[in-house]
């Protein structure tokens, strides 16, 4: 018989976020608001912006924003991350980075799954933030030992999804029929359940230890809790939630509004409060509610080099350490104020981002350097061939996560009144064996992307080598 064609990873990715994306839009409507809202806004900014629509159109970038979304999970155990590791690989996603939320109080680490190539990553960057339960930071003996025995007994994929997960790693790939298959089947995985594996008793215990610990032990699966949009403009969009009957939370999380966008701003709106049918509950008389799901938009700007980080990192916590915002949103203004007061000191042209260090920047070649090229040689330095015309930059999209964002963003949705502290170091070796695998480094992911550019522009340029 005729080899059978393998479908890309890529491909199944698209697949699948359409999918999910379907599946949380009939979950939760108000998902289907905000992307609506999203939508008109972007739409509106490409049309005011023709600067903007030539930028992303250039890098190769416009397609993918309608299409842009992230997702999160929480898993309960160690062969949990190692299976989601294999699952998402099926869809050219890998784990990059590595997230300690413990120290802002969330018994959780973290890692986020995405395509790294830039080429994936225009297609569809759908990324994934995985959070896995640190049961080691549950202080009462016998609650740990319950909440483990719950969660060994539970499974979490179709035994179909293994079994397609398992012919990808043999065969290399998946064909389309089994993409297809592959889709639905791994989607059971993220779908709500009204019904609790536990007794309400049970339910109450771990809650009373943290939320997030009754969330994730106490039902089928990892819920997918949230799915993002990007925006172009999320200051409009958060003026104009209410319209559309959504509140948003007081402040936008990450960097101030700009002329360069960096890194990630984020806002999000709080969880549903959702009915659910707790275990030995067969006449429906022992209910509760649960809040796990809740929305998101996001907006995306360069990504920061180690020293450009060290410098956001450093004015951000001067701006929390003056101002804190309260719980209602008290002082969200004076915040506001303080964040763009404080971030004057960090550059904002491209120019001096590039010239000081502190973002990455993709180069190519311009039209004017390759006809250039064509009548001589060029000088063989960047510099001079950026100050001639020759060598054009653009930032690179900021692709992962900010740790203090997750954490807000996490609080908002948890309550105030649960804030703790873990007396405990990070265990990132812990959450690599448990993954069956190192996560990748974002920052040389950026570099590599940065001098890759750089030496194919130079290519173009006949410089290549020299
Ligand atoms: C994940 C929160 C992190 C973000 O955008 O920072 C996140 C969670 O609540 O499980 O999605
Ligand atoms: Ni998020």
């Amino acid at each position: 018989p005729m080899p059978q064609a393998f479908v890309s990873t890529d491909r199944i990715r698209s697949l699948f976020t359409e999918a999910m994306s379907q599946m949380y839009r009939a979950e939760v409507p108000q998902y289907g608001t905000l992307i609506e809202l999203v939508a008109d806004v972007n739409a509106g900014c490409l049309e005011n912006d023709p600067d903007l629509r030539q930028r992303l159109a250039q890098a190769g970038e416009l397609e993918r924003i309608d299409v842009e979304r992230h997702g999160a999970i929480r898993l309960g155990t160690a062969e949990e991350l190692f299976t989601i590791r294999r699952l998402f690989a099926v869809m050219g996603m890998q784990p990059v980075g590595y997230y300690d939320l413990s120290v802002a109080g969330v018994p959780v680490h973290s890692t986020s799954f995405r395509p790294i190539d830039e080429a994936a990553l225009n297609v569809n960057p759908f990324r994934v933030f995985t959070s896995l339960l640190r049961l080691e930071l549950i202080e009462d003996e016998k609650l740990r030992g319950e909440a483990e025995t719950i969660l060994a007994q539970r499974r979490i994929y179709t035994p179909r999804a293994v079994a397609l997960i398992e012919r990808h790693e043999r065969n290399g790939g998946l064909t389309e029929a089994e993409a297809t298959e592959f889709v639905a089947e791994a989607l059971e995985t993220f779908r709500w359940h009204g019904e609790a594996t536990v007794s309400a008793e049970t339910y109450k215990r771990l809650h009373d230890a943290h939320r997030l610990i009754a969330d994730v032990v106490s039902f089928k699966g990892p819920h997918i809790n949230h799915l993002t949009p990007r925006t172009l403009d999320i200051d409009a969009v958060q003026a104009r939630m209410p319209e559309r009957g959504i509140t948003p939370k007081a402040v936008i999380e990450g960097p101030p509004r700009r002329n360069c966008d960096i890194l990630l701003r984020q806002t999000s709106f709080k969880a549903l409060e959702e009915t659910i049918a707790f275990s030995g509950d067969d006449d429906g008389a022992v209910r509760g509610t649960h809040t796990a799901r809740f929305g998101e938009i996001e907006q995306r700007g360069a990504a920061l080099t180690a020293k450009g980080r060290a410098l956001y990192d450093r004015l951000l916590a001067s701006v929390r350490g003056e101002v804190q915002v309260g719980a209602g949103g008290a002082k969200a203004g004076a915040y506001d104020q303080e964040l763009a007061e404080r971030f004057k000191a960090l550059p904002d042209s491209w120019d001096e981002l590039r010239g000081q260090g502190l973002a990455f920047f993709r180069y190519s070649a311009t039209p004017a350097g390759i006809a250039a090229a064509a009548g001589g040689t060029l000088p063989n330095d960047p510099e001079a061939l950026i100050a001639k015309g020759y060598l054009a930059f653009a930032p690179i999209v900021y692709e992962d996560f900010l740790p203090v964002s997750a954490a807000g963003i996490f609080q908002s949705n948890l309550g105030t009144d649960q804030q703790q502290n873990y007396a405990t170091r990070s265990n990132r070796d812990a959450f690599e064996a448990a993954l069956g695998a190192t996560v990748q480094d974002e920052l040389a992911l950026y570099a590599e992307r940065q001098a890759a550019s750089l030496d194919a522009a130079m290519e173009a340029l006949g410089l290549a080598g020299l």
